[in-house]
């Protein structure tokens, strides 16, 4: 279907760039590490009884921000500074998300229809962009679009109409595109994070302990042919079950990418910022794109190294797939 090959370019186009760039069989052993026994894992529960409940307080300061070792767009490395700002500790979760929607009515841009940009003139189907590589002789093929629209996707229904989140309910919502994610966030009296605010806050946070051990929630094995889920969950996990950061953060790095108020350019001294407010992708340049941040439970180390604080991706505002979250930040 039409709309599948324009989702594709949408979210296929940015994935596929970075396979192209890192290389399928690149460091295909880093994953061998000792595995995380689910059952040692304390999820958090969050906090009450101060300012703002559920929120870390991250004191402002300066600090040096982006990469030159990994990806192109992570660069140039330069200094930055942040005020300080009070953040959620943990990604917006499912039970969370349904109080915004009880509360309102709000219904997501998955759940009320998805336009064709190329094809304005055909109907906006409900639904999202799934993780679903296609099969050649029983395996994932490497150069299919993993990513694919299911209709009836959405925050409540996952997988599509008959998945639900009833054992999911501090899970990170997903499937939220941009605008839903910053209208939970105005019902709030917050916003979304900036990207400097973001990776100043994940400074400390990482995939890895000193150790080796895993500490965020990402894919083990050679993806996409084989998920070892050595962590213990394949998908989204519960917000705040790996350690928290420095600071009592949770899961800046994996489980969920986060949307993030930036818009994205391919370097931090994209020189046409001006002529571009919405952002600019070369993947997908007719789109608004927002930065996203801290990767996701489908990063692995031998495609997708962008668990770092300082990887970035370029997300088209209009959608969301099951591997997109996001949290709140006050600013005072
Ligand atoms: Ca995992
Ligand atoms: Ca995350």
């Amino acid at each position: 279907m039409k709309l599948s090959s324009n989702l594709y370019r949408l979210v296929g186009a940015a994935i596929l760039s970075a396979a192209l760039s890192v290389g399928f069989w690149w460091n295909p052993l880093a994953d061998s590490h000792p595995p995380v026994a689910p059952a040692s894992i304390a999820c958090h529960s969050s906090t009450s009884g101060r300012d703002h409940p559920g929120m870390v307080y991250v004191t402002g300061g300066d600090f040096t921000m982006g990469a030159e070792y990994a990806y192109p767009e992570e660069g140039p490395r330069h200094a930055a500074r942040v005020k300080g700002f009070w953040m959620d500790e943990t990604e917006v979760t499912n039970t969370q998300f349904a109080g915004f929607v009880a509360a309102t009515g709000y219904r997501t841009l998955a759940e009320r229809g998805i336009s064709n940009p190329d094809h304005p003139e055909q109907t906006a189907i409900a639904g999202s962009a799934i993780f679903k590589p296609p099969l050649k002789e029983g395996q994932p093929d490497p150069f299919q679009s993993w990513w694919q629209f299911q209709p009836g996707a959405n925050w409540q229904h996952p997988e599509g109409p008959d998945s639900n989140i009833r054992d999911r309910a501090q899970h990170p919502a997903v499937h939220i595109a941009f605008e839903d994610a910053e209208a939970y966030a105005l019902w709030k009296g917050r916003t979304l994070p900036t990207e400097e605010q973001f990776e100043f806050a994940a400074q400390t946070s990482s995939r890895e302990d000193k150790n080796g051990k895993q500490i965020a929630n990402t894919w083990q094995g050679l993806f996409p042919f084989e998920q070892e889920s050595i962590d213990g969950y394949p998908g989204t996990a519960p917000v705040g079950c790996y350690p928290a950061n420095a600071l009592g953060i949770y899961d800046l790095i994996g489980n969920v990418w986060e949307w993030t108020a930036s818009p994205y350019y391919q370097a931090h001294d994209f020189a046409d910022k001006a002529k571009y407010p919405e952002g600019f992708d070369p993947n997908q340049p007719t789109d608004a794109v927002a930065v996203i941040k801290g990767g996701s439970y489908l990063c692995a180390a031998n495609y997708c190294i962008r668990y770092r604080p300082e990887a970035r991706q370029g997300q088209s505002k209009g959608l969301g797939t099951a591997h997109i979250g996001f949290r709140t930040v006050l600013n005072l």
